[in-house]
């Protein structure tokens, strides 16, 4: 038997190697501060270009856990683009932390595959959300922001829900201020605090994540959405990182100043949108909880779930 003392330093050892070493190959970063890789695929959808709006043309490569792709699939319910656009669900491989097809897609069982289908010399990251081309066999656009305005805006002929419009113009300038700020520092930012390698890094990004939380909460005080009565892609954007804030980041990535249901505003908000037909059903706690605590090794080891849910 080994001696507590030996133990302990062994493990700390061991820990901390690995801990840098799957940092450094997973979460690139900046003097500590973890830095997002840029999606590679952006193109557009347009009638008499080389992906037009087509029915059963496109499939969107989602995973339940992930708030990026999470985006897509909300935008597409309330579109009602159901019929006219496949949803395929990935999960992740325990194995290696990328994420599987597992009835087969294309002739592909990882989106590894289905990557290097589209061409077999992709460099990059390997990341849902995916819109697919089934007729060209390739990636139309792999940046879920670009996803859900392409959602929104190109196939209204074919919509159930062509006059629901996330992203109007006469918003624009203010739904776009608004993305700007909450991807630094809210949906990126409990990235920035869970994936931080200095303690410096890690407080910038949780005081920053903080800091523009409270500014929302009072904001949310006197308007119903973040645009006023109007429901826009900026909400769904906002809504999808917190409803995994407390189940997920508030523990895994030490976004622990306050607790979403801390704030009575952002509360009422989180769940008025949770309420809206059919957002509901896009929403599984489950697979969230499962997903992070289970597959990123680096930050829980032991892989135990914890046990609590959200109250919705
Ligand atoms: N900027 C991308 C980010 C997507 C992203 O990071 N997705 C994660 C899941 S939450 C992923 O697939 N990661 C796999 C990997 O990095 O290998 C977007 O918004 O679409």
């Amino acid at each position: 038997m080994l001696n507590q003392k030996w133990l302990i330093k062994l493990a700390q050892k061991i820990w901390e190697t690995m801990w840098q070493l799957m940092m450094f190959n997973l979460a690139p970063s900046e003097n500590g501060n973890y830095q997002r890789p840029l999606s590679i695929y952006h193109h557009n959808i347009e009638e008499n270009s080389t992906y037009s709006p087509e029915k059963n043309r496109y499939t969107i490569y989602a995973g339940l856990s992930c708030p990026w792709a999470h985006r897509t699939l909300i935008v597409r319910k309330l579109k009602g683009l159901e019929k006219i656009i496949d949803v395929v669900i990935v999960s992740p491989s325990p194995a290696d932390g990328g994420w599987i097809i597992p009835q087969g897609s294309e002739n592909c069982y990882t989106l590894k595959q289905l990557y290097y289908k589209a061409n077999n010399n992709y460099q990059g990251r390997c990341t849902v959300p995916v819109l697919w081309d089934k007729k060209t066999k390739t990636i139309v656009n792999n940046e879920s922001s670009e996803i859900i305005v392409l959602l929104n805006n190109c196939f209204n002929q074919f919509a159930s829900f062509p006059q629901l419009n996330l992203y109007p113009d006469e918003y624009k300038d203010n739904i776009d201020s608004w993305n700007e700020k909450i991807y630094h520092h809210i949906n990126n930012g409990v990235y920035r605090c869970g994936f931080a390698q200095t303690q410096q890094a890690y407080e910038d990004a949780c005081y920053g994540l903080f800091n523009l939380l409270d500014k929302i909460e009072i904001f949310l005080e006197n308007s119903r959405y973040l645009c006023g009565d109007k429901l826009t892609i900026a909400d769904i954007r906002l809504f999808t990182t917190l409803i995994r804030f407390d189940v997920v980041y508030f523990s895994l990535f030490k976004c622990n100043i306050k607790r979403i249901a801390d704030y009575k505003n952002l509360s009422r908000y989180c769940q008025e949108i949770y309420n809206i037909e059919g957002v509901k059903e896009t929403c599984n706690f489950d697979i969230i909880k499962q997903d992070y605590y289970g597959n990123l090794f680096p930050l829980n080891p032991g892989g135990i779930i914890p046990l609590g849910l959200p109250s919705y």
